[in-house]
């Protein structure tokens, strides 16, 4: 690697977190675990989510929204907050303030024009705003390791944080992956209430809490109704008893609140036992 592409990468990395990003690193703009991704739609683990399928060769392949698309900036939003009060109980921490697409945008926009400009290279923002495979190229950049719940965590900031990425034509300098950390522990896995993990790294999302409160069309089934307890919206549970978790960071600034209760805002919850109306995505 040249040295204008070390120091590109350095003022792409200072320039994410004048923005406000609490770590930034860059990757390849290849994906680790396609066959993984795969096997998890084909087994129908994605649910009502027809999404994801619809889009399967574009989030197995970045070039195919970037023609050309050789590196990924990767960066991370602390969205963990001190004050959360008793009237957020049910609501998950992710969706407690306003909508993390409308929060993230501005500011990957203002990284990926400086992305473009400063490496005269073409680039495209994802928020899952695209359908990119976001955690496992995030992984691959080095901006955390994915636990055995699935979530990425980053040494330092636990997983309470979103992922948006800078897809680019320019050839930066890739970082170190970042080791699995999680070791001999299960706690996430024993935690789970609805028992929706089918083993370290393989979640079924027809199983799981947040899938359930927010994504799934249709009603809900019965046994499920006392492993959702008081979930209204989302679920914590797996990243709440991570060990990475505990000494979490709050956020630098706080994502602002959308309305001062859940209950009138984008992110209300669905009524308990129907359908959810999908407001807002995961
Ligand atoms: C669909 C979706 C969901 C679904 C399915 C989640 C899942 N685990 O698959 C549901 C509705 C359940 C969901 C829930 C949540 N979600 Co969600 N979700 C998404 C979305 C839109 C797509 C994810 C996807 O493609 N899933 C399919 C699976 C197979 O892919 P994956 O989870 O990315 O898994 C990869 C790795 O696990 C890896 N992998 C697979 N096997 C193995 C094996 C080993 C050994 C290793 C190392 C890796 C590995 O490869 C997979 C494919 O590349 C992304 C945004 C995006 N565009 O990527 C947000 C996203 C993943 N969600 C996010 C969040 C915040 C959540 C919740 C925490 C919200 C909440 N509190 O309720 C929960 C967490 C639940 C959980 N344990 O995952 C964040 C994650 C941030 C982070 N730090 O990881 C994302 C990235 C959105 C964002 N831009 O910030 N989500
Ligand atoms: S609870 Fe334990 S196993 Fe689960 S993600 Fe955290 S460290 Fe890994």
């Amino acid at each position: 690697m040249t040295l204008a592409g070390l120091a590109l990468a350095q003022a792409v990395k200072a320039r994410a977190l004048e923005l406000g990003f609490d770590r930034v690193a860059i990757g390849p703009a290849t994906l680790s675990h396609g066959a993984d991704f795969e096997r998890w739609l084909d087994t129908g683990r994605a649910g009502t989510m027809e999404y994801l399928a619809e889009t399967r060769a574009e989030r197995l392949d970045p070039a195919r929204l970037l023609p050309g698309c050789r590196s990924v900036v990767a960066v991370a939003l602390n969205y963990a907050r001190e004050d959360d009060g008793a009237e957020w109980r049910g609501v998950a921490r992710y969706a407690r303030g306003a909508d993390y697409h409308n929060v993230m945008r501005p500011l990957l926009h203002a990284l990926r024009d400086y992305v473009s400009a400063a490496a005269g290279a073409q680039s495209r923002a994802s928020v899952d705003t695209s359908a990119v495979l976001e955690r496992d190229l995030a992984a691959a950049a080095g901006l955390g390791w994915v636990g055995k719940n699935t979530n990425l965590i980053a040494p330092g900031l636990g997983s309470y944080f979103f992922i948006g990425l800078v897809l680019t034509t320019a050839d930066l300098p890739p970082d170190d992956a970042v080791p699995d950390r999680c070791g001999t522990c299960t706690a996430c896995l024993d935690a789970c209430p609805s028992a929706a993990f089918e083993g370290p790294y393989a979640l079924d999302a027809r199983r799981c809490v947040a899938y359930l409160t927010i994504e799934h069309r249709g009603p809900i089934p019965d046994e499920f109704h006392a492993p959702i307890g008081d979930w209204l919206f989302g679920c914590d549970v797996c990243q709440e008893v991570c060990p990475w978790n505990r000494h979490a960071p709050p956020a630098r600034q706080a994502v602002p609140r959308s309305t001062p209760a859940p209950c009138s805002s984008a992110t209300s919850p669905p009524p308990r036992g129907s359908a959810g109306s999908a407001r807002t995505r995961i």
